[in-house]
């Protein structure tokens, strides 16, 4: 009889062992939020070489965690399905549901960081827009895939483990929001997808990524100089809708018909995607005016790429009352001519907006 309860006293002292170290281990891990939206990275395909012509946004979000089951050796992971889109088909108001609930989470104690899986295809401007409006110094990053679950070396596995470190890791933080894809930290502001198919697609081309992930550890090179998240002076709390801003691109041979028709619809701004540093056709030039007398913010931008869009260079902004871009995207300066729509229509104030974020 004694024997008996010396064994089961041993087999109970040897479980409590085990037992401490494993809770005290997990007590130690950061706690990440995966939001899921969708996306490749949630996508499936017909078969393993299906890389092309899958379904984007069809694998849920505890799938997308049971599927790394590593995630649990580098933070307590949990998840939550916000959508369930490809992200082509991202809208204003799906933004504002998703930055409530990030800032919700991040203002909560027991949340050292979120996760958002996401489309490819406008991942850079979620990204950037979340960049303005969290108010948490906590991380934030987004991830994708470029293949689908199903597909031969798909890369979102792998993505993803390296996303949910990078959120649990101390040196994430203050950074604004960030994009971790192919080994590789980007900043939400200069980060653009280069290339439709292949996994190196996403790049900050001239400004630079800001560090790799290699061997389960993130490594910092540079920091970003804008400003973002808890330096924004941008709000999302009370707005239950953001401003209309349409982008119009020039080419050769374009009319006024898009500017024409982007103010019948309704715009407030008008980014105008010039040719080279923002050059503005002859024909295009009279409707953009048109548009500025009737209250419309106008922005030039370049569908260029790269490079500073210099004020009174390719026009003489400051007679025509229009703002310019610096090096934001077309994509990305529309959403901080809507942000800045939401605080004043004083293009100067709005110029410094460009110059500081
Ligand atoms: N349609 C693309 C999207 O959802 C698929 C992807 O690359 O994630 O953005």
């Amino acid at each position: 009889m004694f024997h008996r309860q010396a064994a089961q006293f041993a087999v109970a002292l040897l479980g409590f062992a085990l037992f401490v170290p494993t809770s005290l281990a997990q007590a130690r891990l950061a706690n990440v939020t995966i939001l899921a939206t969708g996306g490749t990275i949630a996508g499936s395909g017909a078969t393993s070489t299906t890389t092309v012509g899958y379904t984007a946004a069809t694998v849920g979000v505890q799938n997308l965690i049971a599927a790394v089951p590593e995630l649990a050796k580098v933070a307590n992971v949990s998840g939550e399905q916000v959508f369930q889109i490809a992200s082509e088909n991202m809208s204003n108001e799906h933004w504002l549901t998703l930055a409530r609930r990030v800032n919700t989470l991040l203002a909560q104690p027991n949340v050292d960081g979120i996760v958002i899986t996401h489309g490819t295809d406008t991942m850079e401007e979620t990204a950037y827009f979340l960049n303005l409006v969290v108010k948490s110094r906590k991380p934030v990053v987004l991830v994708g895939s470029m293949r689908p679950s199903t597909a031969m070396s798909a890369d979102g596995p792998l993505n993803l483990y390296n996303a949910v470190l990078l959120a649990a890791h101390p040196d994430a933080a203050g950074r604004g929001v960030l994009v971790s894809m192919n080994d590789q930290i980007q900043s939400a502001r200069d980060v653009t997808k280069t290339n439709t198919t292949t996994t190196d697609t996403f790049k900050s081309t001239d400004l630079g990524m800001l560090g790799y992930i290699q061997g389960g550890k993130p490594s910092f090179y540079r920091a970003v100089t804008r400003k973002h998240t808890t330096e924004s002076e941008f709000d999302v709390g009370a707005l239950t809708a953001l401003p209309q801003v349409e982008i119009a691109l020039s080419y050769a041979n374009v009319g006024p018909t898009q500017v024409e028709a982007l103010m019948a619809a309704g715009a407030k701004g008008i980014v105008h995607a010039g040719v080279g540093n923002g050059s503005l056709p002859a024909r295009v030039k009279p409707a953009l005016v048109a548009a500025r007398a009737k209250g419309a913010i106008v922005v030039r931008a370049s569908r260029v790429g790269q490079g500073i869009l210099a004020r009174n260079g390719e026009a003489n902004d400051d007679q025509l009352d229009f703002v310019v871009a610096d090096t934001l995207s077309p994509q990305k300066a529309r959403i901080l001519l809507m942000l800045a729509l939401t605080k004043t229509t004083n293009t100067r104030e709005i110029q410094r907006m460009f110059y500081t974020y």
